[in-house]
């Protein structure tokens, strides 16, 4: 059987994470080099001949776009690279659905390329890391995998991701897919799709950007200050996404202040804070120039808006199309 190539890009996180102890709950994240890494899996007798490289190695809480720049242009590299099956992103949990997104949103669909984290540090009892690896291995040197975008894989399931979200803080089942469950069960001797490809050949939907513009998330809540939206949405700010109550609603002082930015040329999407929170466009949508985030939650439903703000859209309307999009 043909070894699957497989690039491999590191960039931190608890999958090489170390506690010092079984009996440490903290732990340091970014702690295990990804030359160290692979000699460990090289023990796992896997069907694919790994290529590793840093890009960083630091708790995804820190993640952004200085980050995001050179692990885009690492994959960029790999994906254009004959030689390269498929890419495995290791990244801390926190953050990795936004870094996952953004990806998927600024790569072609060509060649698979998987993000891959864990909850449990590297030398707790029931390290997770690994056994998360190998399904990612699986996957990345699948050629079905290909044609779905950027993909996660995390506790024996394959998730999209527009989809993914961390919906737990501990649990090593940590992560669910919404509106879409999983796309696919993976073990590291199995893998089973449901249903086909549906992104074949598809070119990179935007342009990456090292300059994403300036999007605030304003989060919603009973009792809510609405100087406060006066103050976190500036007027240096692009855009604001409402991590609203309920399906996107804000109080109603607040809902005045976000209609007078929208006047300022700032874009305003209401996302839900419920975490199943799909948030469809209301008649008043139109008349305040408001666009509604669908089924992406806020931090997802910024990075979106980010992408379309650098690309120079501004028109509600267009907005509003590629928000439906999947
Ligand atoms: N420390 C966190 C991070 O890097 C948690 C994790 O990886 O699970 O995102």
């Amino acid at each position: 059987m043909t070894k699957s190539r497989i690039t491999v890009l590191a960039t931190g996180g608890t999958i090489a994470g170390i506690a010092g102890s079984a009996l440490r709950h903290d732990y340091r994240p970014g702690q295990i080099d990804i030359a160290q890494y692979l000699s460990t899996v090289e023990g796992l007798g896997l069907e694919a001949e790994f290529t590793g490289h840093q890009i960083a190695n630091i708790g995804s809480e820190d993640i952004g776009p200085k980050v995001w720049g050179p692990l885009h242009s690492a994959i960029s590299l790999a994906i254009a690279d004959p030689a390269c099956d498929g890419v495995i992103v290791t990244h801390g949990t926190d953050t990795l659905e936004e870094t996952a997104f953004l990806l998927d949103l600024t790569l072609p669909t060509d060649k698979p390329v998987v993000l891959v984290g864990a909850m449990r540090p590297a030398d707790a009892v029931g390290y997770d890391g690994l056994r998360n690896f190998a399904n990612a291995a699986r996957v990345a040197g699948d050629g079905d995998a290909a044609g779905r975008g950027v993909l996660v894989v995390m506790g024996d399931r394959v998730f999209a991701a527009r989809d993914v979200r961390k919906v737990r803080t501990r649990s090593t089942d940590a992560f669910r897919g919404y509106p879409r469950g999983s796309i696919g069960l993976v073990t590291p001797s199995a893998l089973d799709w449901f249903g086909a490809p549906w992104r074949r050949g598809e070119a990179a939907r935007f342009v990456y950007s090292d300059q994403l513009p300036p999007v605030v998330i304003l989060y919603a809540h009973a009792g809510m200050d609405p100087d406060l939206a006066r103050r976190i949405v500036g007027k240096d700010q692009r855009g604001v996404v409402i991590a609203g109550v309920g399906e996107g609603n804000l109080p109603n002082a607040v809902r005045n202040i976000l209609i007078e930015r929208r006047r300022d040329g700032v874009a305003v999407v209401r996302a839900s804070r419920v975490d199943e929170g799909l948030v469809d466009r209301e008649p008043e949508d139109d008349a305040n120039g408001f666009i509604a985030a669908r089924a992406l939650n806020p931090q997802k439903a910024r990075i979106l808006l980010q992408l379309l703000l650098a690309e120079g859209v501004v028109d509600p309307a267009a907005m509003q199309t590629t928000f439906d999009g999947r």
